[in-house]
């Protein structure tokens, strides 16, 4: 049993992303090592420091020759425990500026204009994860976790996965989940999917975005989720949110530091304005760097009184140069700066003062201090930690306000900012105007809050906590995989069965013997199962009742030959194995109620495309297996509220199966029909059932504990003792009983 507290808190962190916390480049021949900018590095550096974890990723440059490669390897490894995976240049080319940056970084954006989609791409994407997976077995022992990053990697946690049947991995997207309409466009949607399904635990920055990937989920693989838990071939994988944290001590502690503070009294010589302006951010085209130096120009417009009074900072960080569309962007920076400079400077004053570059640590939290008002207002963000941290590096007399835009995944933690659509122009340049003469009083209360929280869930909280819901996870597929009907029951299941005299199968069909068709008729048994079914019921010892929510005419066609009794309408009609009357198990039914409930249901399917009613005896039921999934559960639930209200008083009864809603008389059900056959004998000393949905419950129920119990398919609460995953094998545990 692993729980991070104790055994977890032992265990190996191997860390894989695109990108190794340090870069290494070449200056006058020689190699030399600094921290890598980016979200992910700064915030996981932290992390990765004061563990004895391990970090695989891209170092940023090919060394070239063997003893350079050895060198660099060494200390690489020596001083920052970080294995590097080399890129070619084709590689570079088609898996990092291609297939990462040129597809899914836009489209998960929501620049689905800008994604280009390139098969070669995809395939060196693919054999870069491959790449990547290969270095990892060289480095992983026993017992590690493997936490895997951002899009880049989409693939990985798959493979490792097939190589490793038993790795712990998690996997944490940095950048947003798009809603399904937008991914969707991606060719190799599926793959994808089933790649960061290899995790056990999957993590996003928004519950926004973990919806989104529980939706495109089921309706591009059809699996269903309960509770953010889905199981994929016997394991269970659990989909979370964990709004990322940054190191909030590291900021604030260097803000008060000597080093800072003579920083930003240079700072305050140099500009000597009354206020300063800052944002931060890699120049990328979901920044919105150019929306919001029009509506700084806006501002300037509408309000001249500040003129001379204020200073904008803006540091624009290099990235994706060799991208076409980032070299266009720049060039649109470049000129609206100089137009906006040129329109409103004055001798002593320029408005914009425009770094395009990457600044020392230091200067960048004297600029976070310094500020008292930041713009951070991208069109789309994951999470954005700059917002964090120019929170967190305000330490003397909170000072600082800030503008954030709502399509930030930090707008869901920081509601206390002045949050702003970053495509309204307006809306920006008067947030600016707000920002800069909010009160001190109002600053404080704003400030202080934010801060109060990202305290709380700061970088090694939000570590331990993804890596807490890791273990635990671990755990309940542990817990899960007893019940797993194993190799070990199943012999014991067999020596019962050869042992006993008197042998009673209480078996559902749909779902459980039958794998679950679109249309009822279209599950009718093929030769495989008829031949099960009388051949277990051949055996003089054996009684065979086949229980099913099905119409007594639809079981009497298809199995009414296999010398099997039978249940249909969930326990409405019985018939013996050896007769060929049905009976009704009880007598007062009636089925007056039907023509009121009909139209109801008749509404609905016209509503849910892919719907449709079954008419039974005693029976009313609406299917939604082939409607849109999430329109379907809507509509269920919508339905079960409408008869609730309708039904009420009646004896009647609502029951939710799988992708069915059913009306029946209340008091009929699965469960006291298999009575009927336990009463009639005492002398049972083997008993099987087996069932998909919930309304074998009620038989499981009333059944001896001893009995053999198994639950057709993922529960995660069910009353059987075992679990069998799929039809497919229940049916060769049949088989292998009889020795078939
Ligand atoms: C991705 C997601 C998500 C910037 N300029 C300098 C510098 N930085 C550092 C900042 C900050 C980081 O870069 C930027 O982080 P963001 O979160 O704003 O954005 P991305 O790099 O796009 O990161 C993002 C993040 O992953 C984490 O999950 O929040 O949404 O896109 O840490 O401090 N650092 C230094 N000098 C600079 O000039 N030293």
């Amino acid at each position: 049993m692993i729980t991070r507290d104790s055994e977890l808190a032992n265990k190996r962190v191997v860390i894989a992303s695109n990108r190794l916390p340090v870069s290494v480049s070449r200056k006058n021949g020689r190699l030399g090592i600094s921290p890598s900018v980016g979200g992910l590095a700064t915030g996981l550096s932290s992390f990765h420091r004061g563990s004895d974890g391990l970090w695989v990723g891209w170092p940023g440059i090919n060394p070239g020759d063997t003893q350079n490669k050895l060198e660099l390897e060494e200390t690489l490894k020596k001083d920052y425990n970080c294995f590097p995976v080399y890129l070619t240049a084709t590689d570079l080319k088609k898996y990092y500026h291609g297939f990462s940056n040129r597809t899914l970084w836009p489209l998960f954006h929501y620049f689905s204009t800008y994604a280009t989609y390139d098969s070669s791409e995809w395939a060196t994407y693919k054999k870069v994860n491959q790449m990547f997976c290969n270095r990892l077995l060289e480095v992983i022992r026993p017992g590690d976790i493997i936490w895997v990053h951002d899009y880049h990697l989409l693939l990985l946690p798959d493979m490792l996965r097939r190589e490793v049947p038993d790795a712990i991995i998690g996997f944490f997207l940095h950048i947003p989940f798009p809603s399904m309409e937008i991914f969707r466009y991606l060719p190799w949607r599926e793959d994808i999917l089933q790649g960061m399904l290899g995790a056990d635990l999957i993590g996003f920055h928004t519950y926004d975005y973990t919806r989104h990937f529980l939706s495109c989920v089921l309706r591009i693989l059809g699996k269903e989720q309960v509770y953010g838990q889905l199981i994929v071939e016997n394991r269970t994988v659990n989909v979370d949110t964990f709004p990322m944290g940054i190191d909030t001590d590291k900021f604030s502690t260097a803000a008060s530091s000597p080093a800072v503070i003579k920083e930003r009294e240079l700072l305050d010589e140099r500009l000597k304005p009354e206020k300063i302006i800052l944002s931060v951010d890699r120049l990328d085209f979901t920044k919105g760097i150019p929306e919001r130096l029009r509506a700084f120009e806006l501002f300037l417009e509408r309000y001249p009184e500040w003129h001379r009074k204020i200073t904008y900072v803006m540091l624009c960080v290099p990235s994706r140069t060799k991208v076409r569309e980032y070299q266009l962007l720049k060039s649109e920076i470049d000129e609206l700066v100089g137009k906006i400079n040129g329109r409103f400077d004055t001798p002593g004053w320029l408005p914009i003062l425009y770094m395009y570059r990457s600044l020392p640590f230091e200067e960048l939290v004297s600029l976070y201090s310094a500020a008292d008002l930041a713009l951070v207002t991208p069109l789309r963000d994951g999470m954005n930690l700059v917002a964090k941290e120019y929170l967190a590096s305000q330490i003397d007399n909170p000072k600082g306000a800030l503008v954030l835009s709502e399509t930030a995944g930090a707008a869901a933690e920081l509601g206390e900012a002045i949050v702003v659509n970053p495509n309204d122009i307006n809306m920006m340049a008067e947030a600016i105007a707000r920002g800069l003469s909010i009160s001190e009083k109002d600053k404080k209360k704003r400030i202080e809050s934010m801060t109060d929280r990202i305290k709380k869930y700061d970088i090694f909280q939000w570590t331990e906590d993804f890596l807490n819901q890791l273990c635990q996870t671990r755990d309940r597929q542990e817990h899960n995989r007893q019940f797993f009907l194993a190799e070990k029951e199943r012999k014991e299941m067999q020596s019962d069965y050869n042992k006993a005299g008197k042998r009673l199968f209480l078996l559902d069909y749909d779902g459980t013997l039958m794998s679950l068709a679109g249309k009822p008729e279209l599950a009718q048994p093929d030769s495989e199962i008829y031949s099960i079914l009388s051949s277990l019921a051949g055996n003089p010892a054996n009684t065979v009742v086949l229980i099913s929510g099905r119409d007594s005419g639809t079981l009497t066609d298809w199995l009414g030959g296999a010398g099997v009794g039978m249940v249909a309408e969930h326990g409405t009609w019985i018939r013996e194995a050896d007769g060929h009357e049905w009976q009704l198990t009880n007598k007062g039914l009636s089925a007056g109620w039907k023509e009121n409930v009909y139209p109801l249901l008749e509404m609905f399917s016209v509503r849910t495309p892919g719907s449709f009613i079954e008419e039974k005896s005693y029976a009313l039921v609406w299917h939604y297996r082939k409607a849109e999934p999430e329109l379907g559960n809507l509509r269920s639930k919508e339905l079960v509220d409408a008869l609730y209200d309708m039904l009420a008083g009646t004896d009647l009864q609502v029951l939710q199966g799988s992708k069915v809603v059913e009306i029946k008389p209340a008091g009929v059900n699965k469960g006291r029909a298999a009575l009927h056959w336990l009463e009639k004998d005492a002398a049972w000393d083997f008993i099987l059932a087996m069932g998909d949905d919930w309304t074998d419950e009620d038989t499981f129920s009333v059944l001896p504990d001893w009995s053999w119990t198994i639950k057709v398919g993922f529960a995660p609460f069910t009353g059987a003792r075992f679990l069998l995953d799929s039809p497919a094998k229940a049916r060769k545990l049949l088989k292998t009983l009889e020795e078939l």
